[in-house]
Parts: structure tokens; C-alpha cells; sequence
């Protein structure tokens, strides 16, 4: 038997231990060690009762996602889990399983293979499929109902959420929780079992819980409302329905087919690429394992607008001390009276009781001045958008914080190294870019200047976590990787409202293929004057005769900002719903007259091409620049910090499943029509010639 799986008897108890590190997953030769190990305690006369348990942090944490790709590709036959659970079930020993950490997809199918099971307070189980484009394969919507009861296992199944272990208790998942060590009260519960006389149950044959009524439409309405475009949380519900309409192994036919369909969708390998890139862009190739990661105590925030006060919420959620500072009493009380609302949000809804709301403003110190600012351990600035105060900023701080302090910028375009090389410390200062809204946005790009140390980059990478960000690493270019793909998104959204369609239409089109907003519905959210900001600062960079976008620029010169002046590219009302407003489309038509466009008809088809491909274009000459470590980067940036759905699984991933040669094409097609701004990237064109993906080409680096 492999070293994957330990078996030990201790007493009359046979104990079978999974040894998967880091998370016990169903790996090759997992299940089949379980299987073996199975078949060796019912067959020896010394053993009458069974325990499987996980080792190390946690229960099976479910299938081994990296065999997915794998059997897609053709590389291996698809696994067989079913067997192993029924020989569970019919063993003539009780089999008891005991589970801390997470019981998660496969890990929880077996664990409802056995008699009964027994968890830690901490435990958690659930069946997470959904989030990786698939459904539980391995009976879990069949054997689930009859446990947990009809409508727990379709809103788990649909959902994904996990449940922790008293409400696995309550609904019967689980049969007793275990205050003391685990596998001694395991053990000691499976001896109970013995000493009862008690015929262990088979959970596939517990029919008493399917005749529950649950209206299945009201839950597949809500999964369309909630997990817009996602196949897989309606194949879940249409396989527990399954349940209740078959006989078990007739249903485990069923959630076969349906399991198979999704594993092979381009849904769950976006999604799969989703999960693998989230913890791919904590890996930094340059960073010695060895690199130093000072600890953050103490934190300091300039600015208390939407952004600083946003920062300032996320260091004191992680329990850091932080001082915000101002420049007026004003923005000072306005600032710190949103970030009490904010808070006074979440308690209303439950997320967290006061006594939390009111730990964390105590970590909070408004203040005027940069008085205790020598012991912060990273100063943010979250200042407005211009270069001259930013330089300022900096000068100050400089001659303020300790030596060790990390200078943090959070510009969103601004050069690191422009405003690095007014301090004396140009290795210590990086850029930390937040989203917004900043408390609530997973994503932190974290800028690296030419001379930022490595040991400020990776303590930056470890306070992103700390901060429960996704904390992706990029480079110094002219709005690092977000918001310089955005800004030819941006472009190419306005230029098709100048050339024909509506925003309505461009909003829709991105709307419907899956992001949580259209590109100007966007643009008013987070304030057009940005935008136009930034493009007056560097209107000298334009090529002279180059295309730009007018009408955005219009709507500001008449104060049209957005949703924060109630009117932008729509008309806003007190609940901030928008409706198209008849004096942008005369402003849309005027525009368009004034540039010498005649309006045409646009397709669906050419909006979301144009957006789509401006964006992997770009994204091509970020990668060849270096300025991006990886395609997934980039994927990870869109997915955390614009909406971008997980189940295109971000703008590079979504070019490789239309085909990059089809994207190379187009892009050339808009060259010919639109001009240079079009021109492909070099990247591009060698990959769509070489038949490659960028998913690829990350891969062979
Ligand atoms: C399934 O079970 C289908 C079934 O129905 C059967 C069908 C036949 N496989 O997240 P972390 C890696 S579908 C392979 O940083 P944490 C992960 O990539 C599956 N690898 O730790 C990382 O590697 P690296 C259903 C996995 O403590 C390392 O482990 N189950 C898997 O923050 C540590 O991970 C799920 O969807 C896996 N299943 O969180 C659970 N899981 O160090 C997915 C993790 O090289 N996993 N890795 O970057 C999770 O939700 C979290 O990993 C977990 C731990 C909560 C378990």
C-alpha cells in the first residue's frame, strides 16, 4: 500500500488515515488505498468496527481538481468513486468517519459513504462543484438528500456555500459532534455502535427524507437571478431533483451524464483556471523562498475619501492599528462618518455583531496631523489623482516615517518611480492600487517600481493576504495592467456609441455575456471625471491625428460625472436606478455629426468583439512587456477587481477558447478599418500562428 494512505488497529478498531498533504485529495491512488485498506479491516476477525480519518489539517478536501484537466485532454480515464462508497455502506463493520477541516466535493461523498460521522466543532462540509463549473460526481446529490433532506442538498448543491458542523449536525449529516480528540472519541463512538447491536444504516437507502416538498422552479429561478449565465448550479438542482424521482442507482446514472456534460464545458475549465490562478499569482519566480516579510503592526492612511477610508477599513478589519489623515475637519468627519455607515451596514445585515463594529473604529484614528506617523510600519497614500501633490506627499513622508517604513501609492496611473525618486528611499516605496469600493474589492495590484526591494514585495504580497485580498504583482507601465486594458475597453465602447449604438447597447451586450456591469455603466459608477482627469494629464502623450473618444469628455464638461452628480452617460434616480436620458442620446447624435461619423447599424457581435479583443490585445503587449508575470495575472486582475465572470475564467483564458488565431484575425480586420490603435500585438500574432494559447505559453516559460 502506498505511504498515501496509513492503517493502523488500535484496539478492535481498524483506522484507516488519508495522507494527501495539503488537503487530502482524491488523488490517483487515494481512493484506491481507502478501497484496499477497507478490505483489510473487514476481513480480519480482530477488527470489528471502522474509522476513516484525514491527516494533518483537515478531512478530504474532495477530488484532486488537477485530474480534471487531465481527463478532459484525453491524458487519463475519467475515476470511479462510486464502487468505493458502496463498499463502504455494505461493509458488515460500522464505518465511522470522522471529519475536521474541510469534508468538501469528493471528500464529503465518501464521508457519506460510511455508517455514520462524527466532527470536529471547527469542521465544515459542503459540496463546492458548482464554483469549478461541475456537479457532484460521486453521488453526492443522491446520497446527500437522503441525509441532509431534499432541500438542504439542492441549495447546497446549487450553491456551493458550505455549512459548518452544528448545522451539519441539525440536518442530519452529521451525527455527533466531538468536543475532545477526534479519532479517540471516533473510535470510542464506533465501539458504542458495536456494543448496541445496532444494523449500521446505508445511507442510499434512507428514502424517509425525499418526500419532502420543495418547489424546484423557485430554486432554479433563484439560481438564475443570483449565479447569472452559470450552467452548473441548474445541473445540480436538476440531479437532486433526480432523487426524488429515481431509484438511487438510476439517479447516480443520472448525475453521471449531467456531471460529464459540465466537467467538459468551457464553463468549468474557466472556472478551474479561476481556482488554480487565484493561488498561481501568490507565487512570485523572482522571490527567493528565503526573502525577509516584515511584519505590518502599525499602518497609516493619507486621505479619507472613498478610497483612503475604504484602505483604512481594511487594515482595521485585519486587526491593524491605522491612523487616517486629512487635510480638513471636513473630509475628515465626511470620511470617517462613511466608514461608520459602512460599518453600521454590515451589522444591520448580520454580518458581524456591534462589538465588532465597534473593535474595529477603535483601530481607527482620524487625525489633522502626521503625529504618530515615525511608527507606522507602511504609509498608504490615497490622495487625489495628480502627480504635483502625490511628489509633495511623498517629500513629507519621507522625512517622517522610520527607515524600515514602506511608502505605499494608491495611484491608479501615476509612475512609482516618478514619485519614488523624490524620497530618499526609492526601494521602499511601491504602489498598492485598491479597488473600489475598497473595502469590498478583492483585488490589490501591487506596483513594483524599478528599485522596490524584493523584501518589500513580499511583504506587500503577505499583507494582501492578511488584508484577504488577491494581492497580483505588476509593473510600472502608464496604469499598470487593470486600468491600462481598460482604457482601450473604455475607448472602444465610446467609439461604438459615436459610430451607431446606444449605451444601452454596448452595456447590454457586456451585461449579457457576463459582467457585472456594461463599460459606461461602469464609467458612471466610478465617476467620469477620473477618466477625464487622467486624460487631460497626459493629453500631451497623444499621437497628433490619432482618433480619441469625444463624447465622454462632453458629458463632463456638462457636469455629467455620473452616478455621484445623479446624471452621467444615464439619468440617475434617488435609488440609483438608471434610465437612458434623451439629452445624451441628442449629445450622442450631435457628437457624431460634429466628427464627421455617419451612424450605422451595430451588431451585437461587433460590440463584443471590439471590447473584448481592445482588451486581449492589450493584454498581449502587457505580457510581451513584461509588465504582467503571467497571462493568468492578468485573468486574476479581471476577475477580482472588474467583474469579469469566472466562468470566462478572464479576458486571456476567454481569447484561447474562441481561438486565438479567430481573435488575431478580427484584431487585424479593426487595424485595417480603425487604424494603428488596432495594431496586433506581436504575442498575439506568434501564438494564434503557433496554434497556442496564452494559458499555454505561461506554461512553457
Ligand atoms: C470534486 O470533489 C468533485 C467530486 O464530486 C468528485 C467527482 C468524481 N485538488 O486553497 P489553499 C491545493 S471537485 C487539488 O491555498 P486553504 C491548492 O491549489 C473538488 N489541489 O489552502 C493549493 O496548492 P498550492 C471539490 C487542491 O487552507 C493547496 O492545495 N473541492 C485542492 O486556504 C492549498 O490550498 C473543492 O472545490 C483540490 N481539491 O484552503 C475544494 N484543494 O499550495 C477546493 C486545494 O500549490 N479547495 N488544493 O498553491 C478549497 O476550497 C481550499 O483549498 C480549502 C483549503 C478550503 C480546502
Amino acid at each position: 500500500m502506498s505511504d498515501l494512505i496509513l492503517y493502523s488497529v488500535q484496539g478492535a478498531t481498524a483506522v484507516i488515515t488519508v495522507n494527501n498533504p495539503p488537503v487530502n485529495a482524491l488523488s490517483p491512488g487515494v481512493p484506491e488505498g481507502i478501497g484496499e485498506s477497507l478490505a483489510k479491516a473487514v476481513a480480519d476477525d480482530a477488527v470489528n468496527a471502522i474509522v476513516l480519518i484525514g491527516g494533518g489539517r483537515t478531512f478530504i478536501a474532495g477530488a484532486d481538481i488537477k485530474e480534471f484537466g487531465k481527463i478532459t485532454s484525453g491524458q487519463r480515464k475519467g475515476f470511479e468513486l462510486l464502487p468505493l462508497m458502496r463498499a463502504m455502506e455494505d461493509s458488515s463493520k460500522p464505518v465511522v468517519v470522522a471529519i475536521h477541516g474541510t469534508a468538501f466535493g469528493g471528500g464529503l461523498e465518501v464521508a457519506m459513504g460510511g455508517h455514520y460521522r462524527v466532527a470536529s466543532p471547527s469542521a465544515q462540509v459542503g459540496q463546492p462543484e458548482v464554483k469549478l463549473g461541475i456537479i457532484p460526481g460521486a453521488a453526492g446529490t443522491q446520497r446527500l438528500p437522503r441525509l441532509a433532506g431534499v432541500a438542504k442538498a439542492a441549495e447546497m448543491c446549487a450553491f456551493g456555500e458550505p455549512i459548518k458542523a452544528a448545522d451539519a449536525l441539525a440536518c442530519g449529516i452529521v451525527d455527533r459532534i466531538i468536543e475532545g480528540d477526534l479519532l479517540t472519541c471516533a473510535i470510542a463512538f464506533a465501539q458504542e455502535i458495536v456494543a448496541s447491536g445496532i444494523t449500521p444504516p446505508k445511507p442510499r437507502e434512507r428514502n424517509e427524507k425525499l418526500s419532502e416538498a420543495i418547489s424546484f422552479d423557485a430554486l432554479r429561478a433563484q439560481a438564475r437571478k443570483t449565479k447569472r449565465g452559470l450552467t452548473a448550479p441548474l445541473a445540480a438542482i436538476d440531479a437532486v431533483e433526480a432523487s426524488t424521482q429515481l431509484p438511487f442507482d438510476e439517479g447516480c446514472k443520472k448525475e453521471r451524464e449531467i456531471f460529464e456534460r459540465c466537467l467538459y464545458s468551457d464553463q468549468s475549465k474557466a472556472m478551474i483556471h479561476a481556482f488554480f490562478g487565484e493561488r498561481e499569482v501568490a507565487k512570485i519566480p523572482f522571490l527567493a523562498k528565503d526573502t525577509a516579510v516584515a511584519e505590518i503592526r502599525r499602518a497609516a492612511v493619507i486621505g479619507a475619501g472613498t478610497m483612503g477610508g475604504g484602505i483604512a477599513m481594511n487594515y482595521a478589519n485585519a486587526g491593524i492599528p491605522v491612523i487616517v489623515k486629512e487635510a480638513t475637519q471636513e473630509a475628515l468627519d465626511r470620511g470617517m462618518a462613511v466608514i461608520r455607515k459602512n460599518y453600521a451596514n454590515s451589522v444591520a445585515k448580520g454580518r458581524f455583531p456591534q462589538s465588532v463594529m465597534d473593535a474595529r473604529m477603535a483601530l481607527i484614528t482620524p487625525q489633522l496631523t502626521y503625529d504618530g506617523f515615525e511608527e507606522a510600519d507602511i504609509i498608504t497614500e490615497a490622495v487625489f489623482e495628480g502627480m504635483a501633490l502625490k511628489k509633495e506627499i511623498f517629500t513629507a513622508i519621507d522625512g517622517i516615517a522610520k527607515p524600515t517604513c514602506i511608502l505605499a501609492s494608491n495611484t491608479s496611473t501615476l509612475s512609482i518611480d516618478e514619485i519614488a525618486a523624490v524620497t530618499a528611499r526609492p526601494h521602499m516605496v511601491i504602489g498598492t492600487h485598491f479597488f473600489s469600493p475598497a473595502n469590498v474589492m478583492r483585488l490589490l495590484e501591487i506596483v513594483r517600481g524599478a528599485k522596490t526591494s524584493h523584501e518589500v514585495i513580499a511583504t506587500c504580497m503577505a499583507l494582501a493576504k492578511k488584508l484577504n485580498k488577491v494581492g497580483v504583482l505588476v509593473g510600472n507601465c502608464r496604469g499598470f495592467v487593470g486600468n491600462r486594458m481598460i482604457h482601450p475597453y473604455i475607448r472602444e465602447a465610446t467609439f461604438l456609441v459615436e459610430e451607431g449604438a446606444s449605451p444601452e447597447q454596448v452595456d447590454k451586450v457586456l451585461y449579457d455575456f457576463g459582467l457585472a456591469m456594461g463599460p459606461l455603466a461602469m464609467g458612471d459608477l466610478a465617476g467620469l471625471d477620473v477618466g477625464w482627469r487622467i486624460r487631460q494629464e497626459y493629453r500631451h502623450l497623444e499621437t497628433p491625428g490619432e482618433r480619441h473618444p469625444r463624447v465622454n469628455d462632453a458629458l463632463c464638461e456638462m457636469g455629467r460625472y455620473g452616478q455621484k452628480t445623479g446624471r452621467g452617460w444615464y439619468a440617475y434616480d434617488e435609488n440609483r436606478k438608471s434610465s437612458p436620458d434623451p439629452e445624451v442620446a441628442a449629445l450622442i447624435e450631435r457628437t457624431s455629426a460634429e466628427l464627421g461619423i455617419t451612424r450605422r447599424v451595430v451588431s451585437d457581435d461587433e460590440i463584443l468583439d471590439r471590447t473584448m479583443y481592445a482588451l486581449v490585445n492589450e493584454g498581449a503587449k502587457i505580457l510581451e512587456e513584461g509588465f504582467a508575470l503571467r497571462s493568468v495575472d492578468i485573468d486574476i486582475i479581471y476577475l477580482t477587481g472588474y467583474g469579469f465572470p469566472a466562468h470566462r475564467g478572464g479576458p486571456m483564458f476567454y481569447a484561447g477558447l474562441v481561438g486565438l488565431k479567430k481573435v488575431y484575425e478580427r484584431v487585424c480586420e479593426f487595424h485595417a478599418t480603425h487604424g494603428d490603435q488596432w495594431a496586433p500585438a506581436t504575442l498575439l500574432k506568434r501564438l494564434a500562428e503557433e496554434g497556442k494559447t496564452f494559458a499555454q505559453w505561461d506554461k512553457e516559460r
